[in-house]
């Protein structure tokens, strides 16, 4: 540590240029792209004990990526050794601490390291930032906490007193024996149409408790030839170019989701022609028509999750629940069902994050606080009004629900390494995005949103805030998102200069 760096801190926090909160996609992408960039004083804090973020956490039966391989890694990192065009998790994980390696980062990982509050400090100038291993006072805070991380368990009468196993699908409990046992999963998002293929064979029984049907489409994955890997590793370019066609491709959803919702009535059929091909019963093939508009939810991506519920020892219940006992689930129309263990595929909490309680701005508000009373408003999905200083990766109206996330990322990282860079080349300390900026630029996304298929396709989703707007993806283009973060756009911010010291 430089003198100078000891003089910034105060006596109980660690003075670092910027810290960096997460070690998944985010986290360990910034990390990588800082010290790239010689930007060298940086830590990450980490609440797990390994990088890898959602894809170390996520590891239920089945889990994997519904996104092609080639857009799921980092530019920087391609990877050949893909084994399937979709990746299963165990593989993605692997690539994740192989990434962690090769950059030479694990230095600064703290793990164990879960933070508990960052405060803007208007005296310094710095957050502060409080983790279970240790204070810090950072220049810059880079919040990579995910948006798909906080288990939204549901509020169901009774669901304390369930005496068998019960776990949230992102916190799999592999202790739990399930095979030739009764089992419940309620859901049927994204998770629960990998976890119910997955785990129907092996259970005697297996109750699929479905509150609102979703469009599932046909997965086009399949195993890569040996060939194909060599030619990744092999031939110059190849692997790129392949990813490009890919990119371009999925970017066809924008016209579906975002231009034209009506035109997913064609996809809709691709849909219809699904249930009739893989469910014989016709009341299970009834239960699964959705009522909205595809692509209103995200879409489900399976070849197995049809096929699994019209198993004989799989009942897909719709009636809703009313209550949970010690060993049973009874429903509204007042059948109980005996259950031993007990599957929630319930979601996450996105727009109501419990990690937004943490980061305190500079008028003494959470961002929770701010969201509750303005609605989540970020500029270019990673800078905020009243939290100077701060870049939060995937902030809202970010997301993407159709290609790779990583695309968003390193879009975002693009701007914080712009960003740092003319902070100091102007020798400046602070910087916070005007409101009207920010204004002017949510006032755009709301005029894009109000035509998409999240607003008009009839459904409730994780998209939506309490407020019923979408505050979770980006209503565009993706590479529209790529362009406007390319270079950071100082006359959007109100600076401060740097304080000598
Ligand atoms: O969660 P979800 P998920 N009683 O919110 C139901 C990503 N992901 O974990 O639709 C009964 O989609 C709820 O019902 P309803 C992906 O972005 C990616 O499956 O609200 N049911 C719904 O069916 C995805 O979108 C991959 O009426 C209740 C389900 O629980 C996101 O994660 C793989 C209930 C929740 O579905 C979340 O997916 C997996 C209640 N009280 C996940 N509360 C990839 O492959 C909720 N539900 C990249």
């Amino acid at each position: 540590m430089s003198n100078e760096a000891a003089a910034i801190g105060t006596a109980d926090r660690r003075p670092v240029h910027a810290l960096i909160v997460g070690a998944g996609l985010s986290g360990l992408g910034a990390a990588i792209r800082l010290k790239q960039h010689g930007f060298d004083d940086f830590v990450v804090v980490e609440r797990g004990s390994d990088v890898g973020g959602t894809w170390r956490v996520n590891s239920y039966p089945g889990a994997g990526c519904d996104v092609p391989s080639q857009l799921y890694s980092y530019s920087f990192a391609l990877n050949p050794e893909w084994s399937h065009s979709f990746s299963p998790q165990p593989e993605i994980y692997a690539y994740l601490r192989k990434v962690a390696d090769d950059n030479g980062i694990r230095d600064r990982l703290l793990f164990d390291s879960a933070m508990t509050g960052a405060r803007w400090n208007t005296e310094t100038s710095r957050w502060d930032v409080d983790t279970a291993n240790g204070n810090f006072s950072a220049q810059f805070l880079i919040s990579g906490a995910g948006v798909l991380a906080e288990p939204s368990l549901p509020d169901i009468k009774g669901i304390s007193t369930f005496e068998g196993k019960i776990f949230h699908s992102s916190r799999w409990d592999h202790s739990a024996e399930l095979a030739g046992k009764r089992v419940a999963v309620i859901g049927t998002g994204s998770s629960s149409v990998q976890i119910v293929p997955s785990i129907a064979p092996e259970v005697e029984r297996l109750d699929v408790y479905q509150r609102t049907a979703t469009w599932v489409m046909p997965h086009l994955g399949r195993r890569y030839t040996g060939l194909e890997r060599v030619l990744f590793k092999r031939v110059p370019g190849f692997q790129r170019f392949v990813r490009g066609l890919i990119y371009a491709n999925r970017e066809i959803f924008v016209v579906f989701q975002v231009k034209y919702p009506k035109l997913a009535v064609l996809l809709e059929i691709v849909g219809r022609v699904k249930m009739f091909l893989e469910i014989r019963d016709p009341e299970k093939r009834r239960k699964v028509v959705p009522t909205h508009r595809l692509g209103c939810k995200r879409m489900l991506v399976s070849n197995k999750f049809y096929r699994a519920l019209d198993r004989k020892n799989v009942d897909l219940v719709t009636d809703g629940i009313s209550e949970i006992r010690a060993n049973s689930i009874v429903t509204e129309d007042g059948t109980e069902r005996e259950v031993d263990a007990i599957v929630l595929a319930t979601g996450f909490h996105v727009a109501d994050s419990p990690t937004f309680n943490l980061y305190t701005g500079a008028d003494g508000r959470t961002m929770a606080e701010c969201a509750e009373e303005e609605g989540p408003k970020v500029y270019k999905g990673t800078t905020a009004t009243n939290f100077p200083n701060l870049f939060m990766m995937l902030g809202a109206n970010s997301g993407l629900n159709y290609t790779s996330l990583i695309y968003i990322i390193e879009s975002q990282l693009n701007y914080v390494l712009s960003a740092l860079t003319r902070m100091r080349e102007l020798n400046l300390g602070t910087f916070e995005v005007k409101l009207a900026a920010l204004d002017d630029y949510n006032a755009v996304i709301k005029k894009n949103m109000a035509t998409t298929v999240w607003a008009t396709g009839g459904c409730q989703s994780w998209f939506l805030d309490k407020a019923g707007n979408n505050s979770a993806l980006w209503p565009d283009f993706s590479f529209r998102f790529r362009n406007q973060t390319r270079e950071f756009d100082l006359t959007a911010y109100e600076t401060t200069p740097a304080v000598a010291r």
